[in-house]
């Protein structure tokens, strides 16, 4: 459902303000501190961030995927940590639940994953299976009224804090590939489970992620997901979805950077004039712009479908995968504007150059993307 235009406007305004103000002096403390204050986390299930996604039924704000893509454009002008913090509870720890789950399973978790009470986590990625997800090896065996778990997930974002896990198991070991893989509804406090400890990473420092063990951990069969065998079309189309919402938060770390870049061409002088002045400098910018015009467009396009019911494997792909090259060249070429103060951690541009490498990585890496879109596009015929 869409909010009225000027709801939703206002809305954004108060984000908007609350990027600027608030969080944006808190991202260097956020990177060096590794983790994002309470206060703030607090503050951002107040304006009901968490729960941007879920239906006004049990407390979201159920948001149309236009009006989720406009937000996560103002949350990408600041570090992508604060969006990591809520992101998994508006996108692939929450979206398998709201599309698959029954009544009973929604009326339980819901409400508590929209206001942030609960965080959630998606559990695909395994040591052996990153881009062939449907190779997963953690085994779901059924045992009477009991799946039981056992195996391992990598790199989990949220993992550390998280009270639900949505997790991708095979429950039965005789059929390969995606068709033995099922969907599970696992708290993080059953008996069996540890999570490790937060991975150092290269950047979106802020931002967790940990990997978790399941020894012999009972889950009750009213917990799957979906149907027996359905788990790899549950996260697939979590995934297309979530690759939409990725896309748009490059869009809106494009944007940022492009700002901060014009601000800087503008004070700094070199050979007697602002950088501003130079047309190497404007070239730069005009292509920064433009593709980041380019990527917004085909963002809103994607969103826009799925709000209509259509199906967006390949609008999803396209965007994630334009959206997050984009923003590499755009933060790459923000170094260079910068210069020697674009790779001094002060100006904060290096920061986000390291930020932005995950994009063309998580939730399925540019290659996976051009896999899906040439396989769409050959099936559609051109
Ligand atoms: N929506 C609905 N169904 C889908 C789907 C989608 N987006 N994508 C695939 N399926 C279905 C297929 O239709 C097929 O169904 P049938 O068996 O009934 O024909 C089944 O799922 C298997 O699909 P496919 O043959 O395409 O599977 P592959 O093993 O070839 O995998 C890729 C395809 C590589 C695209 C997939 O594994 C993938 O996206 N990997 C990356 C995962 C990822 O993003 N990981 C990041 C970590 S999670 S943050």
């Amino acid at each position: 459902m869409a909010l009225d235009a000027e709801t939703r406007d206002q809305f954004i305004d108060t984000l908007r303000r609350f990027v600027t103000e608030r969080l944006r002096p808190l991202e260097a403390q956020v990177a060096e501190a590794d983790r994002v204050p309470d206060g703030v986390i607090e503050e951002m299930r107040d304006l009901g961030l968490y729960g941007l996604s879920i239906p006004e039924a049990y407390g979201g704000l159920d948001l149309s995927m236009e009006d989720e893509c406009l937000v996560i454009f103002e949350m990408g002008r600041t570090s992508p940590a604060f969006r990591s913090e809520f992101g998994t509870n508006v996108g692939i720890g929450s979206q398998g639940l709201v599309m698959f789950g029954t009544d009973e399973q929604k009326a339980r978790w819901l409400p508590g994953i929209a206001t942030g009470e609960t965080v959630t986590s998606f559990a695909l990625t395994e040591p052996e299976a990153g881009s062939d997800s449907a190779a997963v090896q953690t085994r779901a065996i059924l045992d009477g009224a009991d799946y039981v778990l056992n195996g391992s997930k990598r790199f989990i974002t949220n993992a550390g804090k998280a009270g639900l896990f949505t997790v991708m198991a095979r429950s039965n070991p005789d059929v390969k590939g995606g068709g033995g893989v099922s969907a599970f509804l696992v708290p993080s406090d059953l008996p069996g489970i540890t999570v490790g400890k937060p991975e150092k990473k290269m950047g979106q420092h802020g931002a967790q992620i940990h990997d978790i063990t399941f020894d012999n951990v009972r889950v009750p069969v009213e917990n799957r997901l979906g149907g027996e065998g359905e788990g790899f079309k549950v996260a697939m189309q979590v995934l297309d979805k979530g690759r939409l919402h990725i896309a748009a938060l490059c869009v809106g770390v494009a944007e940022r950077l492009i700002a901060d870049c014009v601000a800087y061409a503008g004070e700094r002088k070199q050979f007697g004039q602002a950088l501003s002045g130079f047309q190497l400098i404007q070239g730069m910018i005009a292509d920064m712009k433009t593709e980041a015009m380019a990527a917004r467009a085909l963002v809103l396009e994607g969103a826009r479908k799925r709000d209509a019911g259509q199906t967006i494997v390949l609008e999803a792909a396209a965007a994630k995968y334009f959206a997050s090259e984009m923003v590499g060249r755009v933060a790459d070429k923000a170094v260079q504007i910068f210069g020697g103060a674009g790779y001094v951690a002060d100006y904060g541009i290096e920061r986000l150059y390291r930020d932005v490498r995950i994009f063309r990585i998580y939730e399925g890496t540019s290659q996976v993307q051009q896999i899906v879109i040439a396989r769409e596009t050959m099936k559609r015929g051109g």
